[in-house]
Protein backbone atom coordinates (compact mmCIF):
# COMPACT_ATOMS: atom_id res chain seq x y z
CA UNK A 1 0.00 0.00 0.00
CA UNK A 2 1.45 3.73 -0.97
CA UNK A 3 0.59 6.29 1.79
CA UNK A 4 -1.51 9.22 0.72
CA UNK A 5 1.98 11.31 0.50
CA UNK A 6 3.62 9.13 -1.96
CA UNK A 7 0.71 9.04 -4.28
CA UNK A 8 0.23 12.72 -4.18
CA UNK A 9 3.83 12.79 -5.23
CA UNK A 10 3.54 10.70 -8.00
CA UNK A 11 0.58 13.10 -9.38
CA UNK A 12 2.58 16.48 -8.15
CA UNK A 13 5.86 15.31 -9.86
CA UNK A 14 4.96 12.90 -12.42
CA UNK A 15 7.21 10.42 -11.13
CA UNK A 16 7.60 8.01 -7.74
CA UNK A 17 10.63 5.95 -7.17
CA UNK A 18 9.98 3.00 -4.20
CA UNK A 19 13.60 1.85 -3.06
CA UNK A 20 13.38 -1.95 -2.84
CA UNK A 21 9.65 -2.17 -3.21
CA UNK A 22 10.16 -5.76 -4.63
CA UNK A 23 9.67 -8.84 -2.42
CA UNK A 24 13.15 -10.24 -1.60
CA UNK A 25 11.73 -14.24 -2.87
CA UNK A 26 10.55 -13.11 -6.49
CA UNK A 27 13.36 -10.52 -7.28
CA UNK A 28 16.22 -13.15 -6.92
CA UNK A 29 14.28 -15.71 -8.10
CA UNK A 30 13.55 -13.45 -11.25
CA UNK A 31 17.29 -12.32 -11.48
CA UNK A 32 18.16 -16.56 -11.16
CA UNK A 33 16.38 -16.55 -14.19
CA UNK A 34 16.97 -13.41 -16.21
CA UNK A 35 19.94 -15.16 -18.36
CA UNK A 36 17.75 -17.15 -20.09
CA UNK A 37 16.90 -13.82 -22.33
CA UNK A 38 20.24 -11.93 -21.51
CA UNK A 39 23.79 -13.21 -20.63
CA UNK A 40 24.62 -12.22 -17.04
CA UNK A 41 27.75 -8.96 -16.92
CA UNK A 42 29.71 -11.46 -15.96
CA UNK A 43 29.02 -13.74 -19.82
CA UNK A 44 29.12 -10.20 -21.70
CA UNK A 45 32.11 -8.56 -20.53
CA UNK A 46 34.02 -11.43 -20.68
CA UNK A 47 33.30 -12.02 -24.66
CA UNK A 48 30.79 -9.14 -25.81
CA UNK A 49 31.73 -10.00 -29.44
CA UNK A 50 29.74 -13.12 -28.68
CA UNK A 51 25.91 -11.16 -28.21
CA UNK A 52 26.33 -8.25 -31.04
CA UNK A 53 22.43 -7.41 -30.64
CA UNK A 54 23.35 -5.49 -27.53
CA UNK A 55 26.18 -2.96 -30.05
CA UNK A 56 23.54 -2.72 -32.83
CA UNK A 57 20.62 -1.38 -31.18
CA UNK A 58 20.17 0.48 -27.49
CA UNK A 59 16.89 -1.01 -27.65
CA UNK A 60 18.27 -4.58 -26.85
CA UNK A 61 14.84 -5.62 -25.14
CA UNK A 62 12.54 -8.47 -25.28
CA UNK A 63 8.72 -7.92 -25.33
CA UNK A 64 6.79 -9.92 -22.85
CA UNK A 65 6.32 -12.72 -22.80
CA UNK A 66 10.09 -13.16 -21.25
CA UNK A 67 11.23 -17.21 -21.75
CA UNK A 68 10.57 -17.46 -17.51
CA UNK A 69 7.68 -17.60 -15.63
CA UNK A 70 9.59 -15.98 -12.53
CA UNK A 71 10.35 -12.88 -14.43
CA UNK A 72 7.19 -12.74 -16.09
CA UNK A 73 5.11 -12.84 -12.99
CA UNK A 74 6.97 -9.38 -11.61
CA UNK A 75 4.10 -7.57 -14.01
CA UNK A 76 1.49 -8.73 -12.04
CA UNK A 77 3.09 -9.21 -8.46
CA UNK A 78 0.90 -8.09 -5.74
CA UNK A 79 3.06 -4.87 -4.82
CA UNK A 80 3.22 -3.76 -8.20
CA UNK A 81 -0.65 -4.45 -9.20
CA UNK A 82 -1.21 -2.30 -5.61
CA UNK A 83 0.93 0.55 -6.28
CA UNK A 84 -0.58 0.62 -10.34
CA UNK A 85 -3.94 0.49 -8.91
CA UNK A 86 -3.25 3.65 -6.64
CA UNK A 87 -1.71 5.35 -8.74
CA UNK A 88 -4.08 4.98 -11.52
CA UNK A 89 -7.05 5.60 -9.59
CA UNK A 90 -8.70 2.35 -10.39
CA UNK A 91 -9.51 -1.30 -9.33
CA UNK A 92 -9.85 -2.46 -13.16
CA UNK A 93 -6.98 -2.07 -14.74
CA UNK A 94 -5.19 -3.41 -17.57
CA UNK A 95 -1.18 -3.81 -18.66
CA UNK A 96 0.20 -2.33 -22.02
CA UNK A 97 3.27 -3.29 -22.38
CA UNK A 98 6.42 -5.42 -20.87
CA UNK A 99 9.97 -5.82 -21.80
CA UNK A 100 12.81 -6.67 -20.35
CA UNK A 101 15.52 -4.70 -21.49
CA UNK A 102 19.08 -5.49 -20.58
CA UNK A 103 22.01 -2.87 -20.91
CA UNK A 104 26.01 -3.29 -21.00
CA UNK A 105 28.41 -0.18 -20.68
CA UNK A 106 30.61 0.45 -23.69
CA UNK A 107 28.25 -1.63 -25.54
CA UNK A 108 26.60 1.29 -27.55
CA UNK A 109 25.49 4.89 -26.99
CA UNK A 110 22.28 5.09 -24.52
CA UNK A 111 22.03 8.24 -24.33
CA UNK A 112 18.56 9.62 -25.08
CA UNK A 113 17.18 13.40 -25.50
CA UNK A 114 14.41 13.94 -23.07
CA UNK A 115 10.73 12.99 -24.51
CA UNK A 116 7.08 12.12 -23.43
CA UNK A 117 6.42 8.97 -24.22
CA UNK A 118 2.15 9.09 -25.20
CA UNK A 119 3.48 9.96 -28.79
CA UNK A 120 3.45 6.33 -29.88
CA UNK A 121 1.18 4.69 -27.21
CA UNK A 122 -2.06 6.36 -28.13
CA UNK A 123 -3.58 8.78 -31.20
CA UNK A 124 -4.85 11.13 -28.38
CA UNK A 125 -3.10 13.69 -26.22
CA UNK A 126 -3.01 13.08 -22.42
CA UNK A 127 -5.65 15.60 -20.44
CA UNK A 128 -4.23 17.75 -17.94
CA UNK A 129 -5.48 15.81 -14.71
CA UNK A 130 -5.03 12.94 -13.36
CA UNK A 131 -7.88 10.66 -15.75
CA UNK A 132 -7.11 8.60 -18.42
CA UNK A 133 -2.99 8.66 -18.27
CA UNK A 134 -0.92 5.83 -18.70
CA UNK A 135 1.49 4.62 -15.94
CA UNK A 136 5.09 3.07 -16.79
CA UNK A 137 7.52 1.35 -14.39
CA UNK A 138 10.73 0.29 -14.47
CA UNK A 139 11.73 -2.63 -12.20
CA UNK A 140 15.50 -2.81 -11.41
CA UNK A 141 16.43 -6.01 -11.42
CA UNK A 142 20.44 -5.20 -10.79
CA UNK A 143 21.42 -2.52 -8.64
CA UNK A 144 20.93 1.35 -10.42
CA UNK A 145 23.88 3.69 -9.89
CA UNK A 146 24.78 7.11 -11.19
CA UNK A 147 27.46 5.01 -13.73
CA UNK A 148 24.62 2.31 -14.48
CA UNK A 149 23.01 4.52 -16.98
CA UNK A 150 19.47 5.71 -14.31
CA UNK A 151 16.58 7.45 -16.07
CA UNK A 152 16.20 10.98 -15.65
CA UNK A 153 13.52 12.44 -15.12
CA UNK A 154 11.50 16.25 -15.08
CA UNK A 155 9.22 17.53 -12.86
CA UNK A 156 5.98 18.05 -14.29
CA UNK A 157 5.46 21.18 -12.34
CA UNK A 158 8.58 22.57 -15.03
CA UNK A 159 7.08 21.43 -17.68
CA UNK A 160 3.67 20.77 -17.88
CA UNK A 161 2.86 24.43 -19.40
CA UNK A 162 4.89 22.76 -22.47
CA UNK A 163 2.12 22.01 -25.15
CA UNK A 164 1.11 18.31 -26.07
CA UNK A 165 1.95 18.95 -29.50
CA UNK A 166 5.89 18.61 -28.13
CA UNK A 167 7.36 15.24 -27.31
CA UNK A 168 10.75 16.38 -27.54
CA UNK A 169 11.83 18.93 -25.19
CA UNK A 170 11.95 22.11 -26.82
CA UNK A 171 15.14 24.25 -26.65
CA UNK A 172 14.34 27.22 -25.52
CA UNK A 173 13.63 27.02 -21.63
CA UNK A 174 13.04 28.51 -18.13
CA UNK A 175 14.89 26.15 -16.57
CA UNK A 176 18.38 23.95 -17.32
CA UNK A 177 17.06 20.80 -17.54
CA UNK A 178 20.36 18.43 -16.56
CA UNK A 179 20.30 20.84 -13.32
CA UNK A 180 16.71 19.71 -12.68
CA UNK A 181 16.23 15.85 -13.68
CA UNK A 182 16.02 12.95 -11.05
CA UNK A 183 18.44 10.55 -11.61
CA UNK A 184 16.36 7.09 -10.80
CA UNK A 185 19.18 5.18 -8.63
CA UNK A 186 18.72 2.75 -6.34
CA UNK A 187 19.41 -1.10 -5.37
CA UNK A 188 17.53 -4.16 -6.99
CA UNK A 189 13.89 -4.39 -6.23
CA UNK A 190 13.41 -0.58 -6.47
CA UNK A 191 11.00 0.95 -8.62
CA UNK A 192 10.56 4.07 -10.97
CA UNK A 193 6.58 4.99 -11.38
CA UNK A 194 5.90 7.59 -14.08
CA UNK A 195 3.34 9.18 -15.96
CA UNK A 196 3.24 9.02 -19.76
CA UNK A 197 3.12 12.63 -20.54
CA UNK A 198 6.26 13.29 -18.11
CA UNK A 199 9.46 14.25 -19.39
CA UNK A 200 12.13 11.50 -19.05
CA UNK A 201 14.95 10.53 -21.23
CA UNK A 202 18.04 7.19 -21.28
CA UNK A 203 21.46 8.24 -19.66
CA UNK A 204 24.41 6.70 -20.72
CA UNK A 205 26.26 4.10 -19.17
CA UNK A 206 29.37 5.79 -17.75
CA UNK A 207 30.94 2.70 -15.51
CA UNK A 208 33.15 -0.42 -16.79
CA UNK A 209 31.93 -3.28 -16.21
CA UNK A 210 28.39 -2.16 -15.53
CA UNK A 211 25.05 -3.92 -16.79
CA UNK A 212 21.38 -2.84 -16.00
CA UNK A 213 18.54 -5.10 -16.21
CA UNK A 214 14.93 -3.70 -16.34
CA UNK A 215 11.08 -5.19 -16.40
CA UNK A 216 9.19 -2.14 -18.04
CA UNK A 217 5.69 -2.50 -17.39
CA UNK A 218 2.87 0.31 -19.27
CA UNK A 219 -0.72 0.46 -17.23
CA UNK A 220 -4.00 1.90 -17.92
CA UNK A 221 -7.40 2.08 -16.78
CA UNK A 222 -10.11 -0.68 -18.40
CA UNK A 223 -11.77 2.52 -20.20
CA UNK A 224 -8.76 4.27 -21.23
CA UNK A 225 -9.12 1.83 -24.26
CA UNK A 226 -7.12 4.30 -26.65
CA UNK A 227 -4.14 4.07 -24.70
CA UNK A 228 -1.92 0.86 -26.04
CA UNK A 229 1.51 -0.86 -27.04
CA UNK A 230 1.53 -4.19 -27.28
CA UNK A 231 -1.70 -6.62 -28.43
CA UNK A 232 -1.97 -9.87 -25.86
CA UNK A 233 -3.39 -11.56 -28.54
CA UNK A 234 -0.68 -12.20 -31.19
CA UNK A 235 1.33 -13.85 -28.37
CA UNK A 236 -1.68 -16.41 -28.09
CA UNK A 237 0.85 -19.23 -29.36
CA UNK A 238 3.62 -18.82 -27.52
CA UNK A 239 4.44 -21.81 -24.92
CA UNK A 240 5.32 -18.81 -21.96
CA UNK A 241 2.21 -17.26 -22.71
CA UNK A 242 0.23 -20.70 -22.34
CA UNK A 243 1.91 -21.30 -19.79
CA UNK A 244 2.07 -17.65 -17.98
CA UNK A 245 -1.90 -17.41 -18.05
CA UNK A 246 -2.40 -21.11 -16.78
CA UNK A 247 -0.58 -20.63 -13.71
CA UNK A 248 -2.36 -16.54 -13.17
CA UNK A 249 -4.97 -15.93 -10.88
CA UNK A 250 -8.26 -14.64 -12.56
CA UNK A 251 -7.32 -11.13 -11.32
CA UNK A 252 -4.49 -11.39 -13.15
CA UNK A 253 -5.61 -12.73 -16.35
CA UNK A 254 -7.44 -9.66 -16.29
CA UNK A 255 -5.00 -7.83 -16.98
CA UNK A 256 -4.46 -9.13 -20.21
CA UNK A 257 -8.74 -8.83 -21.44
CA UNK A 258 -9.44 -12.01 -19.96
CA UNK A 259 -13.05 -11.64 -18.52
CA UNK A 260 -13.15 -11.55 -14.75
CA UNK A 261 -15.50 -14.91 -13.16
CA UNK A 262 -19.34 -13.47 -13.34
CA UNK A 263 -18.95 -11.92 -16.53
CA UNK A 264 -21.16 -12.75 -19.48
CA UNK A 265 -18.44 -14.14 -21.44
CA UNK A 266 -18.27 -17.68 -19.69
CA UNK A 267 -20.71 -20.27 -20.29
CA UNK A 268 -20.52 -24.12 -20.40
CA UNK A 269 -19.06 -23.92 -23.81
CA UNK A 270 -16.37 -21.30 -23.71
CA UNK A 271 -15.68 -22.92 -19.87
CA UNK A 272 -15.69 -25.70 -21.65
CA UNK A 273 -13.08 -24.72 -24.76
CA UNK A 274 -10.88 -22.67 -22.72
CA UNK A 275 -9.72 -25.85 -20.62
CA UNK A 276 -9.33 -27.61 -23.55
CA UNK A 277 -6.76 -24.62 -24.99
CA UNK A 278 -5.47 -24.19 -21.82
CA UNK A 279 -4.63 -27.47 -20.09
CA UNK A 280 -4.26 -26.88 -16.54
CA UNK A 281 -5.26 -23.81 -16.09
CA UNK A 282 -8.15 -23.34 -13.11
CA UNK A 283 -11.33 -22.71 -14.59
CA UNK A 284 -13.39 -23.42 -11.37
CA UNK A 285 -13.52 -19.47 -10.45
CA UNK A 286 -15.31 -19.05 -13.83
CA UNK A 287 -17.52 -21.96 -13.29
CA UNK A 288 -18.64 -21.35 -9.99
CA UNK A 289 -19.52 -17.76 -10.61
CA UNK A 290 -21.51 -18.82 -13.66
CA UNK A 291 -23.90 -21.12 -12.13
O1 LIG B 1 16.01 3.21 -20.42
C1 LIG B 1 15.68 4.25 -19.87
O2 LIG B 1 16.15 4.59 -18.78
C2 LIG B 1 14.63 5.15 -20.48
C3 LIG B 1 14.23 4.70 -21.84
C4 LIG B 1 13.23 5.59 -22.50
O3 LIG B 1 12.79 6.58 -21.98
C5 LIG B 1 12.75 5.25 -23.85
O4 LIG B 1 13.34 4.41 -24.54
O5 LIG B 1 11.72 5.85 -24.26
Amino acid sequence: MLTEGQVRQYHQRGFLLLPELLDKDLLESAQANLSVDHPSAQAYFKDPDQYPLYSQTQFSLKRFPFSSIEVNSLLVADDILGAATQLLGSEDIRLNKGELWAKYAGAIDYDQAFHRDFGNHTLLVPRQDQLYKELSIFIFLSDVDEQSGPTAVLPRSLTDPIAFAEMQLPEQLSFEPEQEEFLAVGPAGSVLFYSYDVFHRATQMTGRGKARMTVLGDYRCADATWISRQGWPEAGHQRAMIEFLSSATPQQRALFDIPLPGHHYWNEQTLRDMASRYQGMDLEPYRMAAE
